[in-house]
């Protein structure tokens, strides 16, 4: 019989076995959101930035239908330059396992295996969301409703500006998805610093946000993650006309081809980085740089706790 559990690579072992601080990392901004060949370099940058502030990197994705956690470089080449890598949401983790297949997981497949394997913290560069015109076409993320059965952290610049911002706060609120500023009240759009919208709370520290997740693990209360929003500084953000201009073409370009499901997101991150030339990858890498920093911080922070398995609410 084949055995379909999480493997963990040896670097994420030895840091399980020795306590130390890990960060979960996901795969699909290296193979659908990065374009060739910046993602390979970006993948080992993003590692490295967690490993200089203190914890331990742990890259989740699908190699042959296998399962890492803590994917080792060759793995992570191989996901940032194959052909074929498929984009793994949670719904399709056990059906690409028995498929063989090699596979990229989003944000929700990622957060969900990294609080399997007792991970409490996981950065990346925006969540999916809520998407313009849902209310024709249904097209909301599964990033959402996983979050919200999730335990853990994610540090992200908050959502693309390519979505609706204002409907995803009110999906997470309605979810039971904390949400929180890092140093700030708005909520940021990604590319831009300010995404137009107010949250309720700011955490001022990596020891303040690993006490949400001690507090939340005392409570046993909450079941959700928190999502850390972490914007860009307003002089690194990308220019917001140019902002503005290339999401409407890239909205126009989208209707035109009839480009819909788990393609869309691909394709405008795409538009948005070969038609600026090279500006909004600048911005995007140094949006996950800095989440990734973060989120090492926030880990190491809190060591000793990570997030406690199935403390869902009783029936
Ligand atoms: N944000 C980015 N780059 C990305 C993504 C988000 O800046 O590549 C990926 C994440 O993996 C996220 C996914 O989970 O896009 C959302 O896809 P969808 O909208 O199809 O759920
Ligand atoms: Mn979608």
């Amino acid at each position: 019989m084949t055995d379909f559990g999480i493997r963990y690579g040896d670097h994420v072992s030895r840091a399980r076995r020795d306590d130390r601080p890990v960060v979960a990392l996901e795969s699909t901004i290296i193979s659908h959101g990065l374009p060739h060949p910046d993602n390979l370099r970006v993948a080992r940058e993003i590692e490295q930035t967690v490993r200089d502030n203190g914890a331990v990197p742990a890259t989740i994705g699908m190699i042959g239908g296998e399962l890492f956690v803590g994917l080792d470089d060759d793995q992570i080449q191989h996901l940032a330059l194959a052909d074929g890598v498929a984009k793994l949401s949670v719904r399709d983790l056990a059906v690409a396992a028995a498929k063989k297949a090699d596979g990229a997981t989003t944000v929700a497949a990622t957060s969900a295996i990294a609080a399997a394997a007792e991970i409490g913290v996981f950065a990346t560069g925006g969540l999916g969301g809520v998407h313009r015109e849902a209310n024709v076409t249904f097209d909301e993320s599964a990033d959402l409703t996983t979050l919200a059965r999730t335990p853990i952290v994610v540090v992200c610049a908050g959502v693309k500006s390519i979505l609706d911002v204002g409907a995803t706060l009110e999906r997470l609120e309605t979810l039971g998805v904390a949400v929180a500023g890092y140093r700030t009240r708005r909520f940021p759009g990604f590319f831009i610093t300010d995404g137009g919208f107010d949250i309720d709370w700011q955490l001022d520290s990596p020891q303040q946000v690993a006490d949400v997740i001690s507090a939340r693990n005392d409570q046993g209360v909450g079941a959700g993650a928190l999502v850390l929003a972490n914007p860009l500084p307003v002089d690194e953000q990308l220019d917001p006309e140019l902002h503005d201009r290339t999401l409407a073409e890239g909205l126009e370009l989208l209707a035109r081809d009839g480009i819909t499901g788990k393609a869309v997101t691909p394709f405008l991150l795409g538009h948005f980085h070969e038609s600026t030339e090279g500006q909004s990858l600048a911005v995007n890498v140094r949006i996950i740089l800095r989440n990734a920093a973060l989120a090492a911080q926030i880990a190491a922070a809190g060591t000793s706790a990570p997030a406690p398995l199935g403390f869902s609410v009783p029936a």
